[in-house]
């Protein structure tokens, strides 16, 4: 009975010890910022940051990402998705934001755009680069 509760103890500092090396990997991971607004230029003109494309966001695989999504005031309602990366922001509302957090885990080149109707085809999208 002894020796059990012993093994016991010892199998929960190994599970003790693993998880804090886990941890300690997500803490060095890099964390990538950026600000994205997506905005109504015209009618027909509809872009991320005020460019047709939108800028292009390029990580390392692995860094956590953090996109802060926002509308401006006046504008309408927008989105920011990769479908690739199973990345789907909520849709944000003029005057509003949204923090996009996700892990690059997969390397390659993607696409982000705002799915709302037409606003793709309108000029809402940019690269995702993860090397
Ligand atoms: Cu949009």
């Amino acid at each position: 009975m002894e020796r059990l509760f012993l093994c016991g103890i010892a199998l929960g500092l190994i599970l003790v010890a693993q998880r804090g090396v886990a941890l300690g990997q997500n803490e060095q991971a890099a964390v990538r910022q950026f600000s994205i607004i997506g905005h109504m230029r015209d009618i027909d003109d509809y872009r991320f940051n005020n460019s047709i494309p939108g800028p292009t966001l390029t990580v390392k695989e692995g860094d956590k990402v953090r996109i802060i999504f926002s509308v401006p005031d006046g504008d309408i309602a927008h989105a920011l998705y990769i479908d690739e990366l199973a990345v789907f922001s909520p849709t944000v509302h003029p005057g509003a934001s949204a923090i996009i957090e996700f892990v690059a885990n997969q390397k390659g080149e993607f696409i982000y755009y705002c799915p709302l109707p037409s606003h793709r085809t309108l000029g809402m999208e940019g690269k995702f680069l993860v090397e």
